[in-house]
């Protein structure tokens, strides 16, 4: 690959879906998200990727936990409707990320195994993607989707699934995402300074918003919430990753303009900055 192949994002690659919304519409129009995850010790993952998809606009926003033990409802945002890992995956849904704390049980196996079976827009995060490193057979149900799955891995997370180390990834970074998404058959954005976001038919480009700030506990699950409701709200794969990236990066410049970070930035605060420019762009 050359850098001939590739392009910075810009708001011009989905401009075109930021029309405001028509009048006549109810929360209904706007799609049920569903958040996969949430097993013990990891449930403020889920919770963040929730409320990233409530403020990111998506109709109905429902939380599967794994934690049996888990609160059955989020008293900071009690918009979001919580319920058990398995009864989510009955739920109407028309986009699902899976893998915000969803931890490496032979439970979550077994429900990830579920997920990528049903006809729903995927996100595949955290460790839903160790767990498709770990098992081999879990990535043939990625081949033929009816639409691409978007993988968002970090360096290591991207190193498990390519069997090589961080440093390899990092090495060369575009052809880290190109591989992951010609193998995998999906959309992907490998994470960090300088997203690369590869595309299943092999082009790719490099995001540029973002800053240090964002290395904090919890914004990869952020993202997760972020890209999944615009795929609920009938957004193309390939350009809800990358408006989802984007606006993610975008939202953390901002909060440093206004001085809430780089230092003690928040995952948290990020989802009210993304909701803030989405509306302003
Ligand atoms: P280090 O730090 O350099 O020694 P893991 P995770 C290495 C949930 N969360 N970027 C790193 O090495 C997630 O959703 C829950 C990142 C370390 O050894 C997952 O379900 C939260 N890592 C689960 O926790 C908030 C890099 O990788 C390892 C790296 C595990 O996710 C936090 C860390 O990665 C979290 O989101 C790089 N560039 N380079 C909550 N509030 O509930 C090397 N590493 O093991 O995949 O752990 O990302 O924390
Ligand atoms: P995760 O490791 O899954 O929590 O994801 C971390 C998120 O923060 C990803 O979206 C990264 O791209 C972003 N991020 C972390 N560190 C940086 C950095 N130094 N510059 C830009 N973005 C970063
Ligand atoms: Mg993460």
């Amino acid at each position: 690959k050359t850098e001939a192949d590739g392009h910075l994002i810009s708001l011009d690659d989905f401009s075109g879906r930021l029309n405001a919304r028509r009048q006549n519409t109810h929360k209904g129009s706007f799609g049920n998200a569903g958040i996969l995850g949430g097993a013990k010790s990891m449930v403020g993952a889920a919770l963040l990727a929730g409320r990233a998809a409530l403020k990111l606009g998506a109709g109905r926003v429902y939380l599967g936990m794994l934690d049996p033990e888990a609160p059955s409802v989020d008293l900071l945002q009690p918009e979001l409707m919580v319920r058990r890992a398995d009864s989510l995956l009955q739920t109407d849904l028309q986009a699902l990320a899976c893998g915000p704390g969803l931890g490496r049980s032979a439970e979550a196996a077994r429900l990830l195994e579920q997920a990528l079976k049903a006809p729903v827009q995927l996100v595949l995060d955290a460790d839903a993607l160790n767990l498709l490193a770990e098992d081999g057979r879990l990535e043939g149900n990625l081949y033929n989707r009816f639409a691409p799955a978007i993988l968002t891995p970090h360096p290591a997370e991207a190193a498990r699934l390519l069997n090589c180390s961080v440093r390899d990834v990092q090495n060369d970074r575009i052809k880290a995402a190109c591989e992951l998404a010609e193998r995998y058959r999906s959309h992907v954005a490998l994470k960090g300074c300088g997203t690369v976001i590869a595309t299943a038919d092999g082009r790719w480009c490099i995001n540029t918003t973002g800053n240090p700030g964002m290395a904090t506990a919890g914004t990869g699950d952020v993202l997760s919430g972020l890209i999944v409701a615009l795929l609920a709200q009938d957004w193309p794969p390939e350009t809800a990753l990358m408006a989802g990236v984007h606006l993610h990066g975008a939202a953390a410049d901002r909060l440093v303009a206004g001085g809430i970070g780089p230092v003690g930035m928040t995952a948290g605060e990020i989802i009210d900055a993304a909701r803030r420019c989405f509306n302003a762009w």
